[in-house]
């Protein structure tokens, strides 16, 4: 896949994708990532991308020209039907879903903005979807743009090894993850949940999922309803709940019980003060 990314910091962009699974699908060309900087297409002496607000108010707001221009580059080394997506904290929040989207795309052209934010006309004319990454503001659209690469690559075949596969992860199937463990087999007196030794793969499946769907119930339950669930996928998830009622339940007696010995302790002591 081709990924365009307009940025004032192309070094930024480059450095961080040298990484890991990433840096190994850029190598291998599975992805790739072309940076088109702005103040490459300022015109005058200072390369000025950048200027004051109509309307006063702090900060600076990045000029039409320079980023149209940079644009026009990425799309010249784009392939034809490739969208163009600005990062800001006012568009539609990105997701999983929305990475499976633009895998299929033929390309994407990503725009990061910086300062106060870009001038709207240059969105108007120029931008097919704004994504946010989260309810938060950033100092630049950066390391959006590294978010969407990472999640996009992710879902393209080539980019994980075996090792890694996107198959079986969060969101994969709109549930959260199930709980991970590796060696030693006891931390802290801790052990690993049994049927992961088991080796019995079907019962692993069927706790993993049970977990996926328990952790998501707990954590995020809008995705369950969501995403709704299968007869069998609902029988796991009771059976999730009581168990987590149980638990819990085991857990307060063995407070109360503690609390109850404080208090025979505390008896004593009353009885000691007395
Ligand atoms: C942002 C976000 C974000 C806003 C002004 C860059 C900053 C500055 N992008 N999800 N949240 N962008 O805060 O994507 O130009």
């Amino acid at each position: 896949m081709h990924i365009a990314v307009v940025t004032l910091f192309p070094s930024m962009l480059r450095e961080a994708l040298a990484h890991g699974v990433l840096g190994r699908a850029l190598e291998r060309g599975v992805v790739k990532v072309d940076c088109f900087d702005p103040r490459d297409h300022a015109v005058d002496v200072h390369r000025t991308v950048d200027d004051r607000p109509y309307g006063g108010g702090p900060g600076m707001v990045l000029k039409v020209e320079p980023l149209r221009d940079a644009l026009r580059a990425a799309r010249a080394a784009s392939p034809s039907g490739s969208r163009t997506v600005y990062l800001g904290a006012d568009g539609v929040r990105f997701d999983q879903q929305r990475a499976r989207e633009a895998r299929g795309w033929p390309g994407l052209i990503l725009v990061a903005g910086r300062y106060e934010g870009v001038d709207e006309r240059f969105v108007e004319r120029e931008i097919d979807e704004q994504w946010s990454i989260g309810d938060y503001v950033l100092s630049g659209g950066e390391l959006p743009a590294l978010v969407v690469i990472d999640a996009i690559a992710r879902l393209i075949p080539g980019t994980l090894g075996s090792a890694e596969s996107a198959v079986q992860e969060s969101f994969t199937d709109d549930l959260l993850d199930w709980p991970h463990y590796t060696r030693p087999a006891s931390v802290d007196g801790r052990g690993v949940p049994e049927v992961l030794s088991s080796g019995d793969h079907a019962a692993i499946g069927r706790w993993r999922l049970q977990q996926s769907l328990g952790r998501t119930w707990l954590r995020r339950p809008e995705l369950l309803e969501r995403r709704g669930m299968s007869g069998e996928e609902r029988i796991l998830l009771e059976e999730f709940k009581r168990a987590a009622a149980a638990r819990r339940m085991e857990d307060s007696r063995v407070i109360d019980e503690s609390y109850g010995e404080g208090e025979s302790n505390e008896q004593d002591h009353s009885a000691t003060e007395r």
